[in-house]
């Protein structure tokens, strides 16, 4: 039973990290990469302005691109809050920026028919009480052990568990939130010598923390990283996201991709994946029952640019073409030859071609029971329906075909050939 049909419904969705670290233009980790302290770090904050924000833009890149909701970072590691949270100074409406960011952000998804995703970050390198560890920007002070004496986890832990109920009870219904991440055995061992362990579900208090967000959003979706061994999102116990086949039965997951590798807007890397590669990532998850959530690092003044903006549009003309083969569609039982991926929706099977020219294409287990073959669109699939042999006598096997394998002769060149 498939308990959240919107998201299998989705298969494709808008990752969105924004933060301070944005105005560093280098990577969502800059703080800890480079060990920027906090006083230093605090002139992006001072500076923190996003003239150019505009959630509207944002979901109609989305929609442009054929995604169907939208994950933003309400908080990343850094500590820095999007919303005007009551628990810290440490909040955009206290910067330049002068507001709450998570009100305009909702309103626009749900304008635009998308649904509506937090990011919310475990780790907290900017809270006083969180514990200095082998990930914390301040791991190579000498005094690490000492500060860690004076840090409460119990303090830290009420602290996430107030945001984390602020974030669900002031916007209205949330679809889907990703919480990030855990480390229970990370370990790493801070100068002191003391070991520290990683941080796990007893840090966060994962299962109260996991009862107050089904009581405040019943049906939401949460992902798999409060160390909460077979946890995923609804009251029915999701499968984690990663389990492929779960006893031969196709559970819902998900997988996170970046554009370029940087989940935060990396100026000076213009390492894109190409559209069609993009499109292969996200067949090649569908094909395995998963959905694919892929990453937009918007500028620090608030605009997704015009290189991620590029890419995304190339995939939504792609979807706009064969979107049936991926909206609802999930994994075949049947295997595919090499190069093909096949996606499966009601008895419609859906063949992706990724490498051709095919002269033929043997398609194992097929023969006997498929309708007819179409070929649709630019080649990179071939939608064929297939039904029970007992249902329905089309056999396309030509006579004096191998038993058991359909073979297509399909009239496929190469792009721009
Ligand atoms: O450390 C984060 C990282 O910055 C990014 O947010 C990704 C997104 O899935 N999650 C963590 C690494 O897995």
């Amino acid at each position: 039973m498939d308990h959240a049909p919107w998201f299998t419904e989705a298969r494709f969705g808008m990752f969105v990290h924004w933060g301070l670290y944005s105005l560093a233009a280098r990577h969502e980790w800059v703080m800890n990469h480079e060990r920027i302290p906090a006083a230093k770090y605090r002139k992006y904050f001072d500076h923190f302005d996003p003239d150019l924000y505009d959630p509207r833009e944002w979901a109609a890149a989305a929609k442009a691109a054929g995604m169907k909701y939208v994950v933003l970072t309400t908080k990343h590691h850094e500590g820095f809050c999007l919303w005007d949270t009551a628990l810290t100074e440490y909040k955009a409406p206290n910067t330049p920026c002068g507001r709450d960011l998570l009100g305009p952000y909702v309103e626009a998804l749900r304008e635009a028919g998308l649904k509506v995703g937090f990011y919310h970050s475990l780790i907290d390198w900017h809270h006083p009480d969180f514990p200095i560890d082998a990930f914390h920007p301040d791991r190579d002070r000498p005094d690490a052990g000492e500060i860690n004496k004076t840090r409460d986890m119990a303090r830290y832990r009420a602290y996430l568990h107030g945001q984390v109920r602020e974030l669900l009870s002031n916007y209205g219904q949330i679809d889907y939130l990703f919480f990030d991440f855990s480390y229970p055995n990370a370990g790493g061992t801070v100068p002191a010598g003391d070991k520290f362990p990683g941080k796990g579900r007893k840090d966060w208090g994962s299962e109260e923390l996991m009862a107050m967000v089904r009581e405040l959003q019943p049906g939401i979706i949460v992902n798999d990283r409060l160390d909460i061994p077979g946890d995923f999102v609804t009251p029915e116990q999701y499968q984690p996201a990663g389990a492929m086949m779960s006893g031969g039965r196709e559970v819902p997951w998900e997988a996170c991709q970046t554009l370029n590798g940087s989940w935060g807007y990396d100026r000076d890397n213009l390492d894109y994946k190409p559209a069609d590669l993009l499109v292969r990532m996200l067949v090649d998850g569908v094909a395995k029952g998963g959905n694919l959530l892929l990453n937009v690092g918007p500028t620090a003044r608030g605009e997704i640019d015009v290189r991620a903006r590029e890419t995304l549009a190339g995939m939504g003309e792609w979807l706009r073409v064969h979107g049936r083969s991926i909206y609802g569609a999930g994994a075949s039982a049947l295997v595919p030859p090499q190069d093909c991926r096949y996606t499966r929706r009601g008895n419609r099977l859906y063949v992706h071609l990724f490498a051709w020219p095919f002269e033929h294409l043997h398609l194992p287990g097929l023969a006997g029971k498929v309708a007819y073959a179409q070929l649709l669109g630019d080649a990179s699939e071939v939608a064929m329906s297939v039904l029970d042999a007992d249902q329905e006598a089309g056999n396309m096997t030509p006579a004096g075909q191998a038993p058991g394998t359909l073979t297509l002769k399909l009239p496929i060149q190469r792009p721009n050939a």
